[in-house]
């Protein structure tokens, strides 16, 4: 993308923040307050940004960063997921086509960026070695017929359009029967814009979908328009079901984060965003993408990810002190220590690492310290040759299993044993902690 304001506010934001020594109630109100600033110049409404930063403000003050965090670095983490969840959350869309034909319909304003999204979304699926049709039902715009005739000869999607028609139903019906014969996987139909008033857009856009039945209904709405784009939305929601939104002209606007969230606010679900004029400048829209690079992160996920680790972890510690131990949890434990990083960078971790007393006494010793992170790696790979039935219920694991299972990790008998030894010593751990909880429960009369 190129440069923005957007991201250049924020990067010196996170700039600034690790450039202080300490994160006390001075600068961080201060903190807040430019966050407001930045959201708010993007033209995000006044409540929303209130929301992000409140919830920053509050966890920051009830949390405690995970160990070997630093208070900078998860106020950084806070304004990460906040503004992620803003902009609706982890998971990245599904982009898949489920039905072969897939028919997908764009609509939106004039000028919004229909044809030209419709060819990207082309070339975006042939890259993904669909067959995809395109097929021009705008009967307004003059030129229009050329317009994504050309394009479509650019991305070698094939094209459906009749130059003279008026009758975009009639179109629409050769158009698909056209496809269907050519055994297209994906029929990309694009819509006009142009019309005398809203109405007429909005009721020509409900006869093409009721012809058409597409199995998803793609709205493009002009990034520039900024928080408005809600109510494009949700204009449009009134006469056919919105399934998902093409935000254009990300890069040619200062107001996107206004865009973003209010389309997410709608309900809408963002699903593709574009990023200039050229054909190839479409991205899927991932929050967590998008606000890495508005943070000017890189480095930064680093620590997202050790933050993501060391959460995991405490949660499955919950799940061993409530007693639920079997072979899974250690496997998910090592998963998560491994993903840490090295052994030697996580020392601060120790007390909830999961390593027996006799390892934590050499931890400082540079070949120890390899050898247990030796160690785990063929813990894992015993644990990955086992099956299901064994990880949940480990007791079943007798001389014949073991041997089973030592040949199909490369190790000797010995080192499952070596595994199965630190399980039961575990388990024993968490009984006697149970134990001694229900004696304390008791004595203070639960
Ligand atoms: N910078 C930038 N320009 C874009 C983007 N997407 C579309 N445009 C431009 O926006 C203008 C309008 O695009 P069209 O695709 O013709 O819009 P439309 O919705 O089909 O317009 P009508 O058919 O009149 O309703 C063109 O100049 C495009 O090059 C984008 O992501 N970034
Ligand atoms: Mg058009």
């Amino acid at each position: 993308m190129a440069p923005n304001p957007l991201i250049e506010a924020f990067t010196n934001l996170v700039n600034r923040i690790r450039g202080l020594s300490y994160i006390d109630e001075a600068t961080l109100k201060e903190v807040l307050r430019e966050i407001q600033r930045i959201l708010l110049r993007a033209d995000v409404s006044a409540d929303v940004v209130l929301s992000i930063t409140k919830t920053i403000e509050e966890r920051f003050r009830q949390e405690k960063p995970p160990q070997g965090i630093t208070s900078k670095e998860f106020l950084l983490y806070l304004l990460y997921q906040e503004l992620v969840k803003a902009l609706g959350g982890e998971e990245a869309p599904n982009v898949n086509v489920s039905k072969r034909p897939y028919k997908l319909m764009l609509i939106g304003v004039e000028g919004s960026g229909k044809t030209t999204s419709a060819a990207k979304l082309a070339r975006f699926y042939i890259k993904r070695n669909l067959r995809v049709g395109l097929i021009e039902t705008d009967t307004y715009r003059p030129g229009a017929y050329h317009q994504l005739k050309q394009l479509a000869e650019r991305v070698n999607a094939l094209f459906y359009g009749e130059e003279n028609s008026k009758d975009p139903i009639a179109i629409l019906r050769h158009g698909l029967e056209y496809m269907q014969r050519n055994r297209v996987d994906l029929i990309i139909i694009d819509t006009a814009g142009r019309h005398r008033n809203e109405e007429e857009l909005l009721k020509e856009a409900k006869a093409i979908y009721d012809e058409a039945k597409p199995d998803e209904v793609m709205l493009v709405i002009d990034a520039t328009v900024g928080r408005q784009a809600a109510a494009q939305t949700e204009a449009f929601m009134k006469y056919v079901p919105i399934h998902s939104v093409f935000l254009t002209k990300m890069d040619s606007t200062a107001k996107a984060g206004g865009a973003l969230t209010s389309v997410i606010r709608s309900g809408a679900r963002i699903k593709f965003i574009g990023v200039g004029e050229d054909i190839d400048e479409i991205e899927v829209f991932d929050a967590n993408k998008y606000v890495s690079r508005l943070l000017g992160m890189g480095d930064l996920e680093a620590l997202i990810e050790k933050i993501r680790a060391i959460e995991e972890e405490s949660k499955i510690m919950e799940e061993i002190e409530e007693g639920k131990i079997n072979l899974l949890t250690i496997k998910k434990q090592i998963d998560s220590i491994m993903k840490l990083g090295p052994l030697s960078k996580i020392l601060e971790l120790l007390p909830t690492s999961m390593l027996p007393m006799q390892y934590r006494a050499v931890m400082l010793d540079e070949e120890k310290m390899s050898n247990a992170q030796e160690m785990l790696r063929r813990w894992r790979h015993i644990l990955d040759s086992m099956t299901k039935e064994e990880l949940l219920n480990p007791d079943i694991i007798n001389a014949s299993r073991i041997r089973r299972i030592a040949k199909g990790a490369g190790v000797t008998p010995k080192d499952v044993k070596e595994l199965l030894n630190y399980y039961q010593l575990m388990k024993r751990m968490v009984n006697q902690i149970k134990k001694s909880r229900r004696r304390l429960g008791r004595l203070v009369g639960e």
